[in-house]
């Protein structure tokens, strides 16, 4: 995180609630608890308003207004964190009304994003992403905007003289990033074609459901998870270890979440077009998580989102160990027939769930007899790296006779050499 050193700052959270279900608008308000606190801001107090009284000025209600701006005055709270989006004039009469940050739930996930990307990719596209948002709401944040490095996205309502000029550049700097973008695309796409004899797994799943630490316990890597929403936004591609034959290929993502801000969604797509371009999906589940199963929606409804629905997806129930219930594996695998519930911390069920995964594959593959030239190196390599080879037999001079077994894509490509 870029604001590591700062000060411990404080929010108040208002979540909005729904329907009459309290405990659904509880749940959002703790998941927007989780979300500050990756942004090392603590939340001091929480309200919750209702949907059917949201006003067009404040979002909030004038009481509700009134009593939180007074709170935030008198303790010098930092924040006013609104769990919903707010229409610019909304942000802005807020922000007036207050003297404080305020940020929409949109607002903070694009700050979280802003601090975690790493590579050029998620940057220039957390760079577009942050860049829309504020385009309506330019107030002079562009100024503020400019002046942090990687910064957040915390309109705070500046120098209004500025605001066309402004929107102008941004619109510029908008055009250019996505040309970045399409170049950046183009090198992946070289960089996936290089990869087409392998078999690609996408992990996909809520944020914090161990998508990263069962990437290492399958890849055997010194990738660490995080407990921390959205620590994952680049695309880290790693082979199976031990390695297969093909080379099994895993790739780690983005996390999900509800409401994931769409402008998002859109920057990250050539992201998550590795996952739309797969084999297989892994879906991790936080099984631990009392909300397990919105979360499980969500993540389904994203994949539709982004075409990946008809993707083959493996259902995997993580972090069982948390779980206290005995039987909940046994109700899963009922429920999932074709799921898997592992501890991704746990050595035994990462390499039940590797095999798991090459078996998946390995049933489809098919047996071929090759005879090839004993001076042909290129093919003989091509057999050794990418097939699983059942036998060899050198009794005929100048050739050999290969067995073998291995995706009929791969058995293609080797066919004239068949008997
Ligand atoms: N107890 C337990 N903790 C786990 C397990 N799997 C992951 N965790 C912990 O859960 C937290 C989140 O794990 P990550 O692997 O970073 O989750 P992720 O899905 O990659 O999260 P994002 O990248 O934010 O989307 C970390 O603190 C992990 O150590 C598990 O099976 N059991
Ligand atoms: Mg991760």
């Amino acid at each position: 995180m870029t604001e590591k050193k700062k000060k411990q700052e404080y929010a108040v959270i208002v979540g909005v609630q729904r329907t009459n279900d309290t405990k659904a608008v509880e749940d959002e308000i703790e998941e927007m608890e989780s979300l500050l606190k990756t942004l090392n801001i603590k939340t001091k107090y929480k309200f919750i308003q209702h949907h059917k009284r949201l006003s067009a000025t404040y979002l909030l209600g004038r009481g509700k207004i009134e009593k939180i701006s007074q709170l935030i005055q008198d303790e010098c709270l930092t924040y006013l964190i609104i769990d919903h989006s707010l229409s610019p004039p909304q942000m802005r009469n807020l922000n007036k009304k207050t003297q404080c940050t305020v940020l929409d739930r949109e607002g903070v996930i694009l700050d979280i994003f802003a601090n975690h990307a790493k590579t050029k990719e998620a940057k220039t596209q957390v760079e577009i992403a942050k860049l829309e948002y504020l385009l309506p709401r330019l107030a002079g944040a562009w100024t503020h905007f400019q002046r942090q490095t990687g910064g957040g996205v915390r309109a705070r309502g500046m120098g209004e003289a500025q605001i066309e000029v402004d929107r102008r550049r941004a619109r510029q700097r908008i055009s250019r990033l996505k040309k970045q973008l399409e170049q950046i695309a183009k090198e992946k796409m070289t960089q996936r074609k290089s990869r087409r004899n392998e078999i690609k797994v996408s992990l996909v799943g809520y944020t914090n459901s161990g998508k990263t630490t069962l990437m290492k316990g399958l890849t055997r890597n010194n990738i660490e998870g995080k407990d921390e929403l959205f620590a994952t936004l680049d695309a880290r591609v790693r082979s199976l270890d031990p390695s297969t034959r093909p080379k099994i290929l895993l790739s780690d993502t983005v996390g999900f979440i509800r409401n994931l801000p769409h402008n998002l969604v859109e920057s990250f797509r050539s992201t998550l077009e590795e996952v739309v371009s797969g084999d297989l999906l892994l879906h991790v589940v936080d099984v631990s998580h009392p909300n397990y199963d919105l979360q499980m929606e969500v993540t389904n409804k994203v994949l539709e989102e982004i075409g990946a629905k008809d993707v083959p997806m493996l259902l995997i129930f993580n972090k069982i160990d948390q779980v206290e219930e005995e039987f909940l594996p046994r109700i899963l695998n009922k429920k999932y027939p074709n799921s898997i519930t592992v501890s991704a911390l746990n050595d035994e069920d990462t390499s039940k769930l590797r095999q798991h995964i090459f078996n998946y594959f390995e049933k489809s593959f098919e047996k071929a007899v090759v005879k090839i030239d004993v001076n042909d190196q290129t093919t003989l390599s091509f057999i050794h790296r990418h097939c699983i080879v059942l036998g060899s037999d050198y009794e005929e001079e100048g050739e050999v006779t290969i067995e073998v077994r291995a995706p009929n894509s791969l058995l293609e490509k080797i066919k004239r050499y068949c008997i």
